[in-house]
């Protein structure tokens, strides 16, 4: 089996993406094909992402063909422990990679993902615009008790995934304090998981952000997010950024068409605005910039005991 895949990253976060050799999910709707994926392939998941082909910060896309023709392409996301309704940085990344490809030039491409249709506008090479999902806050001020930190209160909001944004971390937002807010930030979601506290219709909520001040001039403020397989996003997250202008919009605190300036635990930037939808739901635009890392075939050598990912 010969698996070929281009890597990026955007912002320091690393996005896979195959381009051939992928599994047969069919031809429906993305999010049919997703749960295909999901329960009959989900080892094609495992082993591209996994060690010893890849690591727990790799975000995963398998490009399709869409079944909305006026997408340009359709696209899944998966990570070391599942799939992703829908990934911002790795948008960023995707659009990157047609572009090198040549599938698309520079402009809008239309892409379908199993949460909804997306848009990514390629300025240059490098930077791309994309037009989120319909995002909005389920709930605002939820307080949880957690283990060894007491109460901390977060709004539940969906920006393509669904997120406990945290203002105020009680840690400080320090890129050389990694594991602690990763110790942290996991108790929260076992304590929100505990609690029985989900987001709309039983959405798990498998991404946890806290927030706190920025030290660049012009950047309004720095997160740190927790991906559902334990590793960071090492940018500022294209959906928890999407999910915080959600909750920004309803707080009165960013107008339509203002910039936000989201800065990551390692120091990327995402810029976001966004368009009201209507009176709870807005439609974000993050802006970033992706570079392309490595290209080639992955392979699967008979014998190999850890073919299958560790
Ligand atoms: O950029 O939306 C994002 C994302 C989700 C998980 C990792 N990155």
């Amino acid at each position: 089996m010969k698996v070929q895949f281009i890597d990026s990253h955007t912002g320091g976060e690393p996005t896979r993406v195959i381009i051939t050799g992928g599994p047969n999910l069919g031809t429906e709707g993305l999010a049919q094909r997703m749960e295909i994926f999901q329960k009959e392939q989900d080892g094609f998941r495992r082993a591209v992402i996994n060690e010893p082909r890849g690591w727990e910060a790799m975000v995963g896309a398998l490009l399709c063909e869409p079944h909305d023709k006026t997408c340009d392409a359709g696209v899944i996301f998966f990570n070391n422990v599942g799939y992703l309704g829908m990934c911002g940085h790795g948008t960023i990344g995707l659009a990157v990679t047609l572009y090198e490809m040549g599938r698309v030039g520079l402009g809008t491409l239309r892409l379908e993902t199993p949460v909804g249709i997306v848009e990514a506008e390629l300025h240059s090479a490098n930077r791309v615009s994309i037009r989120n999902v319909p995002s909005y806050r389920y709930k605002k001020s939820v307080q949880v008790d957690v283990e060894g930190f007491g109460k901390v209160t977060g709004d539940i909001a969906w920006g393509g995934n669904w997120f406990f944004l945290v203002e105020d971390s009680p840690l400080p937002l320090d890129s050389k304090k990694i594991k602690e807010l990763t110790e942290f930030t996991l108790h929260i979601r076992s304590a929100l998981e505990g609690a029985g506290i989900y987001g709309e219709n039983g959405g798990v909520i498998d991404h946890i952000e806290l927030f706190g001040p920025s030290l660049l001039e012009g950047v309004h403020g720095r997160n740190f997010v927790l991906c559902p397989g334990g590793a960071y996003d090492r940018s500022p997250c294209g959906t928890g950024t999407s999910a915080k202008l959600a909750c920004l919009a309803e707080d009165g605190k960013l107008k339509p068409g203002e910039t936000w300036v989201q800065e990551s635990i390692i120091g990327s930037v995402f810029e976001g605005s966004y368009e009201r939808i209507d009176d709870s739901k807005v439609l974000p635009r993050i802006t970033g910039s992706a570079h392309l890392s490595s290209r080639g075939d992955l392979l699967w050598q008979e014998g190999d005991p850890f073919c299958g990912g560790i």
